[in-house]
């Protein structure tokens, strides 16, 4: 029984040993079990092939060392390429461009900044300046001509507009328009009397009753004056000074004005008269009559000079013609002095 054991025991023993070193052989590399079995030969075989691959890895490293050397000699010579074609032209242009840019810089003072070289702004401005002269007088000496010839043509183009009488009763048609009576019939109202003999003896040319009742005429007041009026509806006055002075348009643009002033002499109209125009002839027998007043018509029959009948003041009712050839308005104006009426 024990020997049995011990046979046992020792089979389990060389077992266990043979598993140990089966264990460790299939543990260990490959190569080293290959060496192993091999022996010394594939040992030796295996060393002079360790030293033909050191020969080969010298070539190796040498065709190494000739391609690194190739390489730093070939960036060597692209780094000075590069140096002497790109950066050092590169650092030498500001150099060159300075003193170019230093005078520009210079020229803005004095011209725009967008001109590169100072001789090109200097010949710009020296060519243009004749050229634009040299434009210019012609052109005005022409413009000059041609306005001279329009000056001397002028009074023909603005020729004195006609002052027509279409139905021949005296009245001109400018007033016919302002009066409110018919252009083409000598009696407007049919009342047999003509527009003209109604309208100089303050009858209503349009109806019946008196002047002051036409629809076509209103009543002008001046309380500073202390006077009445009466001018065409569709005439525009205007007060100026105080009411010192009176001014109508009429529609082309003549006027009639009433101004006011002192008689501090208190002379009458003919006195008053001759001493401010310092005539030698007597104009007594001259003087006309209203209401309230007495008066003269001046030479060039555009002013009528009148005192009231205290001779406090003198009034002056002047035509001032837009045209000095055209009178279109002359019984209008007598209408106003007609219809002046001394007030108090
Ligand atoms: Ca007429
Ligand atoms: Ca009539």
């Amino acid at each position: 029984m024990l020997g049995k054991n011990n046979k046992k025991t020792n089979i389990d023993d060389a077992t266990a040993a043979r598993v140990n070193q089966e264990l460790i052989v299939h543990n260990m590399p490959s190569v080293s079990t290959r060496s192993f079995v091999s022996g010394n030969v594939n040992t030796a075989v295996s060393g002079s092939q360790f030293l033909g691959a050191t020969d080969n890895k010298n070539k190796h490293q040498t065709v190494g060392i000739v391609i690194i050397g190739l390489g730093l000699v070939f960036v060597g010579v692209l780094v000075y390429l590069s140096y002497r074609f790109i950066i050092k032209p590169a650092a030498q242009e500001p150099t060159v461009t300075a003193p170019l840019v230093s005078p520009v810089s210079e020229v803005p003072e004095k011209t725009p900044p967008l001109i590169s070289t100072s001789t090109a702004s200097s010949t710009a401005v020296v060519e243009v300046a004749p050229s634009v002269i040299e434009m210019v007088n012609p052109d005005i000496i022409e413009s000059t001509s041609t306005a001279s010839t329009t000056i001397e043509e002028m009074p023909i183009i603005i020729e004195t507009p006609p002052i027509l009488d279409a139905d021949v009763d005296g009245l001109s048609d400018d007033e016919e328009l302002a009066l409110g009576t018919d252009t083409t019939l000598p009696d407007s109202d049919g009342d047999t009397y003509g527009d003209l003999s109604e309208l100089g003896n303050g009858y209503n040319p349009t109806g019946s009753d008196k002047l002051s009742a036409s629809t076509y005429l209103t009543k002008y007041q001046s309380q500073t004056g202390k006077y009445e009026i009466y001018y065409p509806k569709s005439w525009v006055l205007k007060s100026l000074n105080n009411d010192y002075a009176t001014i109508i348009s009429a529609p082309d643009n003549s006027l009639m004005q009433i101004s006011v002033q002192g008689n501090p002499k208190i002379q009458n109209i003919s006195s008053w008269y001759d001493s401010t125009f310092s005539l030698e002839t007597a104009s007594t027998n001259r003087v006309q009559k209203g209401n309230g007043w007495e008066g003269i018509m001046g030479e060039d029959s555009l002013n009528f000079y009148l005192t009231d009948n205290n001779r406090e003041n003198i009034y002056i009712i002047s035509y001032i013609p837009a045209l000095s050839d055209r009178l279109a308005y002359p019984n209008i104006f007598e209408m106003i002095i007609n219809s002046f009426k001394i007030t108090n």
